[in-house]
């Protein structure tokens, strides 16, 4: 431990990059503790963590109520795997599916495991409930999504650095245009062998992509006119992240006085993760009510970790700390502030286009080409500046905050974002 605690940052990233594999470009930064809003690197320099893991560490980073329910199950029952029952999962399964208002809860680990999960149990259904003929089941799904890096999943991408070289890839795939609701309409209209629709409700990794007012909701119609299943992956955009416990924000919990300007849309599949244990421990989650979920039976799936003790009880108290501290109102709140603060600086700029999202998922899309680096330099400068952020797309920003922020650390923040924008400015 002692020779770990005293790595520099350049002793640190030259371990990395001569043993660990190089599926990361990281921003030259190497943290070593997190509290709240906060991290600090191992020169001891403080920053505001503007990316919350991909929005996982939405609570803040080391919550105590969750750190603390985290220890004491690790010191009491860790794994059991689910050939035994274990004391933890019926009270968590109880908890979930209460909390976003589904009957019954399939747990996993990752995001990708869960869209996986998800799509099994699509399939399943096609056959057993609508009656698709064996191996014929489609499922939809958008052009430029991100729903994680399995070998099935990036079969459906088209983001040619996730796919290339990884074939053959799975069939069974249509890809639509996003935000498009007559695609998905003719789709539909042509196909009798349609499973499933699969989306997210925010485009994250395509750059914070705010689909129109009525997507969702005309989407779901859509899917239930043709009985075909509307599977979210809010992975990314649930737990509170847009300013509603869900950004489908279908039949849940949350206290949002706004709630209803946004359509209802209650997806046959909710997939969540990230958030899901406030950054703690991976923790998953597929939610589905009755008659789709029974198409699961002994053995059809499973995972060793999958619905282990600590991620029960983690996954109840990050869950709790939402609630307890109205992470929803907060991230409506300063997700607003955010925007118009960046909207009115954005008047006089050359360097940024636009500010777009939803509660506090959100991005800046910067005056240059894809290919540039204006945005990673930004980034570096950012950085230097107290404030740590990651481009995607090049030329994207992506902000997202850890939701436990208070008003004035968020201008504090903005003020760092301009002071740095301004630099760049070519006038
Ligand atoms: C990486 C992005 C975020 C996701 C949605 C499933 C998953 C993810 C909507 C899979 C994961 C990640 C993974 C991370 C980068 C990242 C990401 F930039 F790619 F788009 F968050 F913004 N569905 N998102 O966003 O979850 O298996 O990773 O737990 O480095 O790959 P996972």
């Amino acid at each position: 431990m002692s020779v770990l605690n005293t790595l520099t940052s350049k002793e640190a990233m030259d371990l990395e990059h001569n043993y660990g594999a190089h599926n990361y470009h990281p921003l030259p930064v190497v943290l070593n503790k997190g509290e709240g809003v906060y991290v600090w690197d191992v020169e001891g320099k403080k920053y505001y963590d503007f990316l919350s893991a991909y929005s996982s560490v939405n609570q803040g980073h080391c919550h105590p109520a969750i750190v603390n329910a985290m220890k004491h199950q690790a010191e009491t029952l860790t794994l059991t795997s689910r050939a035994f029952y274990n004391d933890q999962l019926g009270p968590y399964e109880q908890y979930i599916t209460h909390y976003f208002g589904f009957d019954k809860v399939l747990p996993m680990n990752t995001g990708a495991e869960a869209v996986e999960t998800a799509l099994k149990i699509t399939r399943r259904w096609a056959y057993q409930v609508k009656g698709i003929p064996e191996n014929n089941a489609k499922i939809i799904v958008c052009k430029n999504n991100f729903h994680g890096r399995t070998t099935t999943i990036i079969s459906f991408s088209n983001d040619s650095t996730a796919r290339e070289d990884f074939g053959p890839y799975t069939d069974g795939f249509i890809k639509i245009p996003y935000d498009d609701t007559t695609a998905l309409q003719n789709v539909l209209e042509t196909h009798n062998d349609i499973a499933g629709f699969l989306v997210e409700p925010i485009q994250g990794e395509a750059g914070v992509y705010v689909p129109s007012d009525n997507y969702l909701k005309t989407a779901k119609a859509l899917c239930e006119a043709h009985n075909v299943l509307f599977i979210a992956d809010e992975v990314q955009t649930g737990i509170a992240r847009t300013g509603r416990l869900l950004a489908t924000c279908g039949n849940c919990s949350c206290a949002n006085k706004d709630c209803s300007e946004t359509p209802d849309v209650k997806p046959d599949v909710l997939i969540l993760g990230k958030a899901l244990s406030g950054g703690v421990y991976p923790v998953s989650a597929v939610l589905a009510n009755n008659p789709i979920m029974e198409v699961i039976t002994p053995g059809s799936h499973g995972s060793t970790f999958g619905g282990n003790p600590i991620a029960a009880t983690v996954a109840i108290a990050a869950l709790q700390v939402i609630k307890d501290e109205q992470l929803t109102d907060n991230a409506e709140r300063l997700g607003h502030l955010f925007r118009d603060q960046l909207n009115a600086y954005i008047k006089n700029s050359n360097i940024v286009k636009l500010v777009r999202g939803k509660g506090l998922l959100n991005a800046i899309v910067i005056n240059d080409t894809e290919d540039s680096d204006t945005a990673w330099n930004i980034c570096l400068k950012l950085r230097d500046n107290g404030l740590l952020a990651k481009p995607t797309h090049g030329n994207i920003i992506r902000f997202a905050p850890p939701l436990v922020m208070t008003e004035d650390q968020l201008l504090d923040c903005v003020s760092i974002i301009i002071k740095t924008l301004s630099t760049f400015e070519t006038s």
